[in-house]
């Protein structure tokens, strides 16, 4: 394997294979909260991803969102900002292509951090697959509305692809995955599917689609 460290991820995924990430603009809900009703269903770890709040807002769910993590054993990984998973004691971070670099991350989380990256094409996931780095992301598998400027989907031939490129590596699927293809995701090779959308609208449907995803084989 690359300099990755690999095993970490799976171990906070602890033979599920779900990756809820928080929207707080789709669920309604704060960050915390979003974490708490999760819990209820077993995910064992979940991303944070704030666009919109300012630094102290940010920390400030943020402290609160791992407190509720802590306390039923759910590994909480922040989207984009390293200086917020440091200050707070957050077990990693999720970086984008125009983050701080992840070797760059690496050197000022350590080695016990998990460091996940997102790709959205072959050639990005190759690449990401030398880097210091815990899982790649891959994405959008299909089309989706909740980020905006996406790529072009990749599709499940293109997941397939990217799996048999980049070794070992955990890999992580993102971008239009609902109960109703993850199974179809997993097949192509994914490790764990992340989700947004189709966790948290309409959110009373949480519980019944946490359960569907957790138990997809
Ligand atoms: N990253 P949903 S797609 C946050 O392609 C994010 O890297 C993507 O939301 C990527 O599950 C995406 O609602 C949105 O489609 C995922």
């Amino acid at each position: 394997m690359a300099q990755n460290m690999g095993p970490m991820f799976l171990e906070a995924l602890a033979n599920t294979r779900l990756y809820p990430l928080t929207d707080r603009r789709l669920s309604g809900l704060s960050h915390a909260e979003q974490v708490s009703r999760l819990s209820a269903s077993g995910v064992t770890v979940v991303q944070l991803r704030e666009k919109n709040l300012s630094p102290l807002e940010f920390y400030k769910e943020a402290v609160a969102t791992l407190r509720v993590a802590r306390s039923h054993d759910i590994k909480l990984i922040i989207n984009d900002r390293v200086d917020i998973a440091i200050a707070i004691n957050a077990d990693g971070v999720h970086l984008g292509q125009a983050d701080l670099p992840p070797a760059a991350a690496r050197r000022i989380l350590g080695p016990d951090s998990i460091i996940g990256f997102s790709t959205h094409n072959l050639q990005q996931a190759q690449l990401a697959a030398k880097m210091p780095i815990d899982y790649i992301a891959i994405g959008p598998i299909f089309e989706t509305e909740t980020k905006e400027a996406s790529h072009p989907p990749v599709g499940l031939r293109g997941l397939r692809h990217v799996r048999d490129a980049i070794g070992k590596i955990p890999l992580v699927a993102i971008g239009g995955i609902t109960t109703k293809n993850s199974h179809d995701v997993l097949e192509a090779g994914a490790d764990a599917v992340a989700v947004i959308s189709d966790l948290w609208v309409p959110p009373e449907q949480l519980a019944t689609k946490t359960e569907l995803l957790l138990r997809c084989p």
